[in-house]
């Protein structure tokens, strides 16, 4: 009998305003599947380690002015290069959950409201990547998100953006999203991330196929 090829591992992504618990919870998910004896690992977008991933770091920490196009593209590129390295994890059958991608791509150079640069625009160099198979959408007023730790030490993190980047990811909200209350405690918030990575693994494990953004 032909041997049944492994089932392929998911992706699933976190996206949400700064500050809502993105890292927090990946790294959280990421630990827990791993004790539940999935192989997972933890990525995250933008990419600082790579030559691109320097210039967009430089780029968020002021030291470097870009074009807003250039850094748009930057950022895209960002996920091009590690595109074929993260089809080839799936498919040996690592989940990757994954910190912020292409919605927060498009949301934040859309907030800018740069003339030429509208959310067509922003979709465009995404387009063809991997989407993920499941977006855990981590939902919180950027007036509370505020309030945490850490808020206005990078290039973005200034409250009117930030509005503005939330109503764009409202914008860019399908269907098949799950929106998770950020407001309640870690722990909660947890077990609801746990809950819908679970869903995402198991249809994968049935079979899903990997699809491609904005198809
Ligand atoms: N950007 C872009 O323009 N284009 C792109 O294509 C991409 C990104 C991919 C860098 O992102 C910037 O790049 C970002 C978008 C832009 N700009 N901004 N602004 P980043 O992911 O590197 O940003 P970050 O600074 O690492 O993460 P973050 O979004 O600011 O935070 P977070 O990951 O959502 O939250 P956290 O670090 O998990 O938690 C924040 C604090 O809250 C921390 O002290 C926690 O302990 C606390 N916390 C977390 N959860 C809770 C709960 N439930 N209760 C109480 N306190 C909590």
């Amino acid at each position: 009998a032909v041997p049944k090829a492994a089932a392929r591992g998911a992706f699933i992504l976190f996206e949400g305003v700064d500050r809502c618990g993105k890292t927090t919870q990946s790294t959280k998910l990421v630990e827990s599947l791993k004790a539940a004896g999935v192989n997972a690992e933890l990525w995250r977008y933008p990419d600082r380690t790579t030559e691109m991933g320097k210039m967009i770091n430089a780029y968020l920490q002021s030291s470097l002015d870009m074009d807003d196009g250039a850094i748009h593209l930057l950022f895209s590129a960002n996920r091009w290069e590690k595109r074929a390295a993260m089809e080839k994890a799936l498919g040996d059958g690592v989940t990757l959950v994954v910190d912020r991608y292409s919605y927060s791509g498009v949301a934040f150079t859309a907030a800018k409201e740069v003339p030429g640069l509208d959310l067509e625009w922003c979709k465009a160099p995404e387009r063809g990547l991997l989407r993920p198979d499941a977006v855990l959408y981590l939902d919180m007023p950027v007036d509370a998100a505020k309030t945490r730790g850490g808020f206005g030490e990078e290039r973005y993190e200034t409250g009117e953006l930030q509005e503005r980047v939330r109503t764009h990811f409202r914008v860019l909200r399908e269907d098949w999203w799950t929106i998770i209350d950020a407001s309640g405690t870690i722990d909660d918030v947890h077990s609801k991330c746990a809950a819908a990575a679970d869903e995402a693994i198991q249809r994968c494990r049935e079979g899903a196929e990997l699809a491609r953004l904005w198809d």
